[in-house]
């Protein structure tokens, strides 16, 4: 009798979470795609073979977003932490966009998806920054999904960054007596996505962590929060569309109206 309960309170669930699309789907959707080298582990496979099958799943959930109508995608590609790992596979990692830009962008074009940057790219190999820079401009005439990738980023540096330009600026006397949240956000990196795409609406992260790990730490301060057990790799559109019903679900909660301020009494 209580495990009939339990079945039935579990369906009632997903069906609630369900995606609907006669609701507004999240604009922005920022996501942790952990989990790449255990996939590649389970199956015997070097790490390596994970991140590849990570790389074609960008492009899959890429495409799905673009037709769901989000309109940012930010995917954490590569942290600030990253340059530990050895060394074999920082390189390889420095190649994938490369390889993303030969095999995807064309699509990608006609997808009308344009591709952004954001990190400290000065500090990557040049072939790397090469094909940011070609897909960055291969698709800059595109007016859809906007496909930002965090490359070599790391949340507290961005806002370290910020605080300096803001120090030199008021050096220079250029600055007014108080910095608010919008001049702070200005100097952030996500300040190239527009002014009304700045903050991640949901923030996924795979792999069954639940952690922020350095990302988007200003960028978050009201996002809805989806976690997942499933690998990056693994991660479907499915799985896309659950965590947005469950988005939906939690904004609805809140009657419909922007909500900015902590606690819903
Ligand atoms: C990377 C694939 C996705 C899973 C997580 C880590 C590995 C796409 C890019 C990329 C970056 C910039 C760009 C075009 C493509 C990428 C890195 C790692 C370092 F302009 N995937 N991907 N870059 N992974």
């Amino acid at each position: 009798m209580l495990n009939f309960l339990k079945k039935n309170s579990d369906n009632q669930e997903k069906t609630e979470r369900c995606f609907d699309s006669s609701k507004p789907v999240a604009d922005h959707i920022a996501v942790i795609m952990d989990g790449n080298g255990r996939w590649a582990q389970k199956r015997m496979l070097p790490r390596i073979a994970g991140h590849k099958e990570g790389m074609n799943n960008v492009k899959v959930i890429t495409k799905h977003a673009s037709k769901l109508g989000v309109k940012v995608l930010t995917l954490y590609a590569f942290s600030t932490e990253n340059w530990k790992r050895p060394t074999d596979e920082v390189n390889f990692l420095m190649k994938l966009p490369v390889d993303f830009f030969d095999v995807f962008v064309p699509e990608l074009i006609e997808e009308n998806v344009r591709v952004n940057v954001m990190g400290y790219k000065e500090f990557l190999p040049a072939h790397t920054q090469k094909a940011v820079e070609n897909a960055m401009e291969q698709t800059k005439e595109n007016t859809g999904l906007i496909l930002n990738f965090a490359l070599n980023y790391g949340s507290r540096a961005e806002i370290l960054t910020a605080v300096n330009d803001i120090v030199a600026l008021a050096k220079s006397g250029d600055l007014p007596d108080e910095v608010d949240e919008k001049t702070f956000s200005s100097h952030l990196m996500t300040a190239s996505l527009g002014e009304a795409l700045q903050d991640p609406d949901l923030l996924i992260r795979t792999s069954g962590e639940e952690r922020i790990s350095n990302f988007l730490l200003w960028q978050i301060a009201y996002s809805e929060l989806f976690f997942t057990d499933k690998y990056w790799p693994d991660f479907t559109t499915t799985d896309l569309e659950e965590a947005i019903g469950s988005y939906q679900l939690r904004n609805r909660r809140f009657g419909g109206l922007k909500d900015t301020t902590e606690g819903d009494a």
